[in-house]
């Protein structure tokens, strides 16, 4: 059983990893919308991710014999400057993800709360590897600069991620 601390922490980071969700689905329509299908791709695939994280934790709540509260979920936004300025977006975004997933499991330290601290544990080791993906196609959109023909091949390589739940 989860103490009410606990239980209305990761009941509101629930909604955050719904704001996630999106405003990576936003972008996806952004960059489509641009005509960089590869990107629009690659975010539709972490809007899959996030919903994922949500479940998470949805069903660690339910099955902790807690009811969710949803909502409400900020709007976010539907225009950004530019491909780079929407992964320097994202990896802001996930670093921010970062310090409410050790919040949460400092909570779950403080409170003796072992389940929670061995289920924060995944997104622990998740943000790692966001922020990683995120900071190296940073590199390589700089890297790229104005050069436009870079930045098709760059979107083709945006273009084959695909979604591994
Ligand atoms: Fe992007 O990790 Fe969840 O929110």
């Amino acid at each position: 059983m989860l103490s009410k601390k606990m239980s209305s922490a990761l009941n509101k980071h629930l909604n955050i990893e719904l704001y996630s969700a999106q405003l990576y689905l936003s972008m996806s329509s952004y960059a489509n919308s641009i005509g960089l299908k590869g990107a629009a791709n690659w975010f539709m695939v972490q809007y899959q991710e996030e919903m994922v994280h949500f479940m998470k934790f949805y069903m660690y709540l339910n099955s902790q014999g807690e009811c969710v509260s949803l909502g409400p979920v900020e709007a976010p936004p539907n225009n950004f400057p530019s491909l780079l300025g929407m992964f320097e977006a994202t990896l802001k975004h996930e670093t921010f993800i970062t310090s409410c997933i050790n919040e949460l499991s400092e909570l779950a330290v403080k409170e003796k709360d072992h389940a929670s601290r061995i289920f924060l544990q995944w997104f622990v080791t998740e943000q790692i590897e966001e922020e990683e993906n995120d900071r190296e196609i940073i590199g390589k959109l700089k890297l790229v600069g104005d050069n436009g023909y870079g930045l098709l091949l760059l979107d083709n390589e945006l273009g084959t991620r695909v979604f591994t739940p």
